[in-house]
């Protein structure tokens, strides 16, 4: 039997960062193993966990879920206690699931083919499922701006996952760093779990490069 209920694979310079703090904000046990991009993510054994051999992935209690976004949403289900999500019968949990979809969606798409310098042709819009970058940074400026966080007063797993697409994005230069994003990731980086998995990570990275 794990010690933890949670297993959870990452890579310290990946999109796993997102994992790392939501755990933090969690605050359960949790074991982490540390893979690394060509060797231990393309073993059949961890295939068998992500056939994508791509992290992250937690194994919880057995179970296996990938994708940034499902991992938060799943995690703050499994332990409600928390307050990390919107109750189910919450007016709230609609705010809540619009936004984790529309980052993982048609924000990460649209800047995709923006980082890869797609050309994206104006009347192909109606088709794109995220429109034109124009439209899905000036939505996204909206989900940001109106409360402290995604869902009002309640800072909830949503706020993990589109507070670090937005701080990574702007990090790499393919967000704009308006105003609005850069207040909501100054208030969400400075939460402590936020903090805790910097150390993490970070750690992590340093005992890499040896
Ligand atoms: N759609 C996945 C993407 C995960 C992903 O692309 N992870 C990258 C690191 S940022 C990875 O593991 N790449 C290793 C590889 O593909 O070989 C998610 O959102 O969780």
């Amino acid at each position: 039997m794990p010690a933890s209920r949670i297993t959870f694979y990452s890579n310290p310079q990946s999109r796993a960062a997102v994992i790392h703090w939501m755990l933090e904000e969690l605050g359960e046990p949790y074991e982490t193993i540390y893979l690394n991009f060509q060797g231990a993510m393309k073993t059949p054994e961890y295939l068998a966990i992500n056939p994508m051999g791509k992290v992250p992935a937690i194994v919880h209690d057995g179970q296996i879920v990938t994708e940034g976004a499902a991992i938060c949403a799943f995690l703050a289900d499994q332990y409600p206690q928390k307050n990390l999500a919107p109750t189910l019968d919450s007016p709230l949990r609609g705010t809540y699931y619009r936004w984790l979809f529309f980052v993982a969606g048609p924000l990460e798409e649209a800047i995709t083919m923006k980082s890869l310098n797609m050309p994206i042709p104006a009347d192909k819009s109606a088709m794109l499922g995220f429109g034109t970058l124009g439209h899905v940074v000036d939505a996204l400026e909206q989900a940001v701006s109106n409360a402290t966080w995604i869902c009002g007063e309640q800072f909830t797993a949503a706020d993990v996952y589109v507070g670090s697409a937005i701080r990574f994005y702007m990090q790499f230069g393919v967000l704009e760093p308006r105003p609005a994003f850069k207040a909501y990731v100054d208030r969400a980086t400075q939460r402590p779990a936020y903090q805790r998995s910097l150390e993490i990570i970070q750690k992590a990275a340093a005992a890499q490069q040896k």
